[in-house]
């Protein structure tokens, strides 16, 4: 097993869609470049951004080949396998190894929730197996599973059972129990952040890696926070995490995601709207966002001419 850890921006990707809502993998070519000529370090596949949950088995499998394939290598790409049927969850996880993704991924079945710790260790053990020779890393977001348990004493319980353990995707907002985490048995484990809006936050609790949807459409952005706080600028941190903090409150006036691709599509790549539950945005709703975000100065600082000058 590779024993890669992730480092910097990892992009958790969108998933095209096309007029009538279908996948549409042919975009995804257009979308690895928009990325990965914005410096972005890794793609996240098939996540609550990628709408892994609202798609078939079969599109999951279509759009984690489009993206391994159009990376080819220059960046990891994580595919996240998790489902409500931990045997679909198994399947999807040997297709990613099958395919040559770098690393997988799972959240929790969430429509009966998992109760304790222990029962976790088992539903990620089931999982992790389908994919042996690539490292797991196990999706804690307890606002969209339901399930908070405590990831500290779960890192603890599954290093023993879980081979291919490598770490976990942390979107939650406890950067003292995340601290824990990057801490326990010596850095053994690979914690990524996941909460885009307190990256800085992230960066000073020691975090090497985050990985988020809003690095789609604003990594340049990012990536000067990242600089500042390691020159230890933390004025010009903090002014800069905060115009994340104000591109997110602009795009919570919509609904999230489908505002996040109609950005993605002003920047020049068409992803389409999302599938339902979730939906596409009105045509006013989206002059509405631009208005907005032009109000805001986000067309000039979420693009890396920007700093050019600096
Ligand atoms: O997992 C993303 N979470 C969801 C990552 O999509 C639920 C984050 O990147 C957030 O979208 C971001 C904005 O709130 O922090």
């Amino acid at each position: 097993m590779n024993t890669r850890r992730l480092d910097g921006l990892v992009a958790a990707t969108y998933t095209p869609l096309d007029d009538v809502g279908t996948v549409d993998s042919t975009i995804v070519g257009s979308m690895v470049e928009h990325l990965l000529g914005r410096g972005i370090n890794g793609l996240y596949v098939c996540g609550s951004t990628g709408e892994g949950m609202s798609l078939t088995s079969h599109e999951r499998k279509i759009i984690a080949e489009a993206y391994v394939k159009a990376t080819a290598g220059r960046v990891p790409v994580i595919v996240q396998v998790g489902h409500n049927s931990l045997a679909e969850a198994r399947q999807l996880a040997t297709h990613a190894q099958e395919i040559g993704a770098d690393m997988i991924s799972a959240t929790c079945p969430s429509y009966f929730k998992v109760g304790t710790v222990a029962g976790l260790v088992d539903c990620m053990t089931e999982v992790a197996s389908g994919a042996p020779d690539l490292p797991f890393y196990y999706y804690h977001i307890p606002a969209l599973t339901g399930s908070a348990l405590d990831v500290v004493e779960f890192l603890r319980q599954a290093g023993d059972r879980i081979p291919n353990l490598s770490g976990l995707k942390y979107t939650d907002t406890k950067l003292y129990e995340f601290q824990e985490c990057l801490e326990l048995d010596d850095g053994r484990f690979d914690i990524v952040w996941g909460c885009d809006e307190m990256l800085l936050g992230a960066l000073a609790t020691g975090t090497r890696a985050a990985i988020g949807s809003t690095y789609n459409i604003a990594a340049p952005l990012y990536q000067q926070i990242i600089m500042a706080f390691n020159d230890r600028n933390l004025d010009d941190a903090r002014r800069l995490q905060s115009l994340s903090v104000k591109m997110i409150r602009t795009l919570n006036h919509l609904p999230f995601h489908p505002a996040m691709k109609a950005v993605l599509s002003m920047q020049g790549v068409n992803v389409g709207r999302c599938r339902l539950p979730q939906g596409g945005l009105s045509r006013s709703d989206v002059s509405k966002l631009q208005a907005e975000l032009n109000a805001i100065g986000f067309f000039e600082w979420s693009n890396a001419s920007a700093y050019e000058a600096e």
